[in-house]
């Protein structure tokens, strides 16, 4: 059965994704799309809600990231049995977005002295606000959200990368738990290979 991700060639929301493919060696077709050339109109249009990633596995095809990453977290192992456990790390995945929400708003704001104030407070206090909150966790559960490897430390570590990229910091480098965290992820087998073999990505 074939098996695609469609997403722009930058990490963004579906690194995470491509992450947990190379790392459970699932074969797939890696599409990207070239952000200058975006929207085609023939591809936007066949999109659910016009939006980037998609997933396909043979006839079948599945949209939004979070989504899509559950999913391919749940055929991987990588998503805990107990249901408690798996809604404590939605929780984590859906603050992680909360944060990427904020950072999108402020890279994406046209007018200067409003994108000003949001550079102002995405540096002034959110990245602590959220990143002492995961520092915690990451301490208080050896190092993982859910104490051992999981879909939403993938999904945590690509949305760093991805915000990374985006305002040219480090933001895990105060927070040595988190950085532990981007390290280890990083260099899973499979993973560490991938990103050997990829161009680094610009904007
Ligand atoms: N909630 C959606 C958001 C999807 C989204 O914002 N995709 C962006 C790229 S990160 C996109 O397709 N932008 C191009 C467009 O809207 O035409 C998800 O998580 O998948």
């Amino acid at each position: 059965m074939a098996r695609k991700l469609h997403y722009f060639d930058t990490n963004g929301i579906a690194e995470s994704v491509r992450y947990m493919l190379h790392y459970a060696k699932q074969k797939f077709e890696d599409v990207r799309y070239d952000y200058q050339s975006w929207p085609v109109e023939q591809v936007k249009k066949s999109l659910p809600f016009g939006q980037l990633p998609l997933y396909e596995e043979g006839s079948k095809s599945l949209y939004q990231s979070v989504a899509i990453a559950r999913y391919i977290g749940a055929v991987h192992n990588l998503i805990p049995a107990d249901i408690w456990e798996q809604a404590q790390l939605d929780a984590i995945v859906l603050s992680v977005y909360d944060f990427w929400s904020k950072v999108i708003a402020y890279v994406t704001e046209q007018d200067i002295v409003k994108k000003q104030e949001l550079k102002k407070e995405i540096f002034g206090e959110l990245i602590d606000f959220y990143f002492s909150r995961f520092e915690n966790q990451l301490k208080n559960n050896k190092g993982f959200f859910g104490g051992k490897l999981s879909w939403a430390d993938f999904v945590f570590v690509g949305i760093i990368e991805a915000v990374n990229l985006r305002l040219g910091e480090q933001i895990e480098s105060k927070y040595p738990h988190v950085a532990a965290l981007v390290e280890k992820i990083r260099n899973l087998p499979g993973v560490k290979e991938y990103i050997v073999s990829k161009k680094p990505y610009v904007l």
